[in-house]
């Protein structure tokens, strides 16, 4: 196996990548299960595989670096504090942030849409305000405004989904006109792949007056993203979809609000001064970090931004949408399958899909026997699936790995699982 560490190490004589080198820089890729078969990971959207790029910078920093960031003038301190900082300018780079104090480290999408909600939600909305969110949402873009609207009685809305698997822009354009404080939805969709319309979506929102918070967790691992152009207020991802470990995301946020914002969390690292009478916060973005972070996490995601980069996103969308193309096309044809969400060139990274008579579960079972992992449940989608009138999807998402082989391998499982029920 060649041992090209870097994405740019990943390019063809002539410029344009060769996926079979990137897909050798995953360790994981030579993993065989069920007793021998190899392993066909599909389940990229729950989370993606580590280039070696990035369990090396991990593995590095600890045996060469690890000390506190932040905190002591001693040698190994000073080296952790500057890779630490260093990849939260990769992080941000990744989206085009302007500026590092705008980058908050988080654990991941989750923890970045709880800040928003728990400091500047807190801080802005109450009765008579509303939220408007999407039915297309992951749950960690629901729960978090609904725990908040219990405390604080403000109104929340939700935008439906057409039978297309588009927000239904009708409905949108109606609920701008409530004036709301907040419009939260995501980028691309878990359970349809939907990519949203981000910038013309923001502009509408933006004259009713409205701030704008994307959910970019499955936007960051295939899309091109530029935080500037989108024109967004707020933009969360985790690093476990894109190729960087568990445990760390980023939160980006223009200054003025981040400024504005109250802490969200107190302890140290935070705090500019403590005395018995009260506290003045820290600059940003470290107001927004109590206590010793994920350190070895971060440097995995500034690696994982950095080699993403170096593949360069736009051929990481080409790629991914080839994928996305071609299972959905294999998908199609095959009797009795339904799938979830619009036409192959309005979506991303994945493919949901309904078998008839079989049992999400059940057929992911089938296919685990043949080495091949998909997703099946409800993905964290609930309201979705129940306007879908569903309890549960099966669902293959693909990443830069994945080859057109494997898609036929999940078809002909498909298949097989038909014939059995
Ligand atoms: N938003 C979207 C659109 C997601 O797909 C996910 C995770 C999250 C938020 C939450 O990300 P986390 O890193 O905070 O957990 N989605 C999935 C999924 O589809 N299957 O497992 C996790």
């Amino acid at each position: 196996m060649p041992r090209n560490l870097n994405g740019r190490a990943a390019a063809a004589a002539d410029g344009t990548l060769d996926w079979a080198a990137v897909r050798s820089q995953f360790p994981i890729m030579e993993r065989k299960v069920q007793g021998g078969v190899q392993l066909v990971y599909l389940d990229n959207a729950a989370s993606s595989q580590k280039p070696a790029v990035v369990l090396e910078a991990m593995a590095h920093y600890y045996r060469t670096s690890h000390a506190n960031v932040h905190r002591g003038v001693h040698t190994l301190s000073e080296e952790a504090t500057t890779l630490y900082e260093d990849a939260r300018q990769n992080a941000g780079r990744l989206i085009n942030a302007s500026s590092s104090r705008e980058c908050v480290y988080v654990r991941n999408t989750t923890e970045g849409i709880n800040l928003v909600a728990g400091s500047w939600g807190r801080a802005n909305l109450g009765p008579g305000d509303t939220v408007v969110t999407t039915v297309m949402e992951h749950h960690s873009n629901i729960v978090p405004w609904q725990i908040l609207q219990a405390e604080r009685g403000f109104t929340l809305r939700y935008v439906p989904v057409t039978p297309e698997g588009h927000l239904d822009r009708e409905v949108f354009g109606s609920l701008m006109a409530e004036d709301p404080k907040l419009v939260c939805f995501t980028h691309v969709s878990n359970v349809l792949g939907t990519v949203n319309p981000v910038a013309e979506l923001t502009a509408e929102a933006h004259a009713a007056g409205a701030l704008v918070l994307v959910d970019g967790a499955q936007g960051v691992p295939h899309l091109p993203v530029d935080v500037q152009a989108l024109g967004v207020d707020f933009y969360v991802y985790s690093g476990h979809k894109m190729c960087g470990p568990t445990g760390i995301g980023l939160l980006w946020a223009r200054r003025e609000l981040l400024q504005a914002m109250p802490p969200w969390m107190g302890g140290g690292e935070m705090i500019r001064e403590v005395t018995l009478e009260g506290s003045r916060w820290n600059e940003l973005p470290y107001k927004f970090e109590a206590g010793t972070p994920a350190i070895a996490e971060a440097v995995g995601l500034g690696a994982a931004a950095e080699y993403l980069m170096d593949l360069g996103m736009d051929n990481v969308a080409s790629h991914s949408a080839y994928l996305t193309n071609y299972a959905y096309n294999q998908l199609v044809e095959i009797e009795g399958v339904r799938i979830l969400g619009p036409g192959p060139e309005e979506r991303m990274g994945l493919v949901s899909f309904h078998v008839d008579e079989v049992h999400p579960h059940d057929l992911a079972a089938i296919l685990d026997l043949d080495g091949v992992a998909i997703r099946a449940g409800h993905h964290c989608a609930q309201p979705l699936h129940q306007s879908l009138d569903l309890i549960a999807s099966a669902r293959a998402s693909f990443y830069l790995y994945n080859t057109e082989s494997e898609i036929d391998r999940l078809a002909a499982g498909i298949e097989r699982a038909r014939r059995i029920f």
